[in-house]
């Protein structure tokens, strides 16, 4: 039924999300911003700048642009220095016998996600080379919900948008691949917003759902 399957990263194959959340929280003590985890997750999938502008919501003073970035780029050192501490470990069974499955049943494997850092998650996770392609946040303009890292996801492949499977946590990633015009199967937190084609319970499910 499908041809190739793009997966999210954060949330999806591996749980950064934390980290975003602790890297965020730091920054938001020292500016004095109320921060809390529901707030974190209306950062799913959204980019940095975009984040950060959703933190700046509890913010009551003014901010120029310059500070802006200073803060993100701030948010980033935490973030890397925390994705430090992952390895191969992070990455679950269920997760890497389910791609090697999908794989055996000849579906090409992708990433879609908004992050600049996919490149470095994925190598602390021991999966370098592993994706028949990555795009990420450094090949986008627009960021979920735009359907553009999916699109170039599926171009990448050399795959039509109809014969992709996106798999995503966040509202924004699902909303961008139905703006793709992609089939889309929800896990985690992306199962509450119901927009999906398809509710994951588990990564595992993905077996079932590509066999039509
Ligand atoms: P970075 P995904 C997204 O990754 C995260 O969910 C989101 O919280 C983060 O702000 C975004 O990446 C940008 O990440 O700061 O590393 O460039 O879920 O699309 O894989
Ligand atoms: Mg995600």
């Amino acid at each position: 039924k499908y041809k190739a399957v793009i997966f999210d990263l954060d949330g999806v194959i591996c749980h950064t999300d934390r980290y975003h959340y602790q890297a965020w929280k730091q920054v938001a003590d020292d500016l004095g911003i109320y921060f809390d985890e529901e707030i974190n997750n209306r950062l799913r999938g959204v980019s940095r700048m975009e984040s950060f502008e959703i933190i700046l919501e509890n913010y009551y003073g003014s901010m120029s642009q310059e500070e802006k970035t200073f803060y993100a780029e701030k948010k980033n050192e935490v973030y890397k220095e925390l994705l430090k501490h992952m390895s191969p470990k992070d990455l679950s069974q269920e997760v890497k016998e389910t791609l090697a499955a999908l794989r055996l049943k000849g579906l090409k494997l992708a990433i879609g996600s908004s992050s600049k850092n996919a490149g470095f998650i994925l190598e602390r996770l021991g999966l370098s080379g592993y994706f028949d392609a990555i795009s990420d946040g450094n090949n986008i303009t627009y960021s979920k919900p735009d359907p553009e890292v999916f699109l170039k996801a599926a171009q990448f492949l050399s795959e039509a948008p109809i014969d992709c499977l996106v798999v995503e946590d966040a509202k924004a990633g699902l909303e961008a691949a139905k703006a793709g015009n992609m089939d889309c199967g929800a896990i985690g937190d992306g199962k509450t917003c119901n927009i999906a084609t398809y509710q994951l319970d588990r990564f595992s499910d993905l077996l079932e759902i590509v066999e039509g």
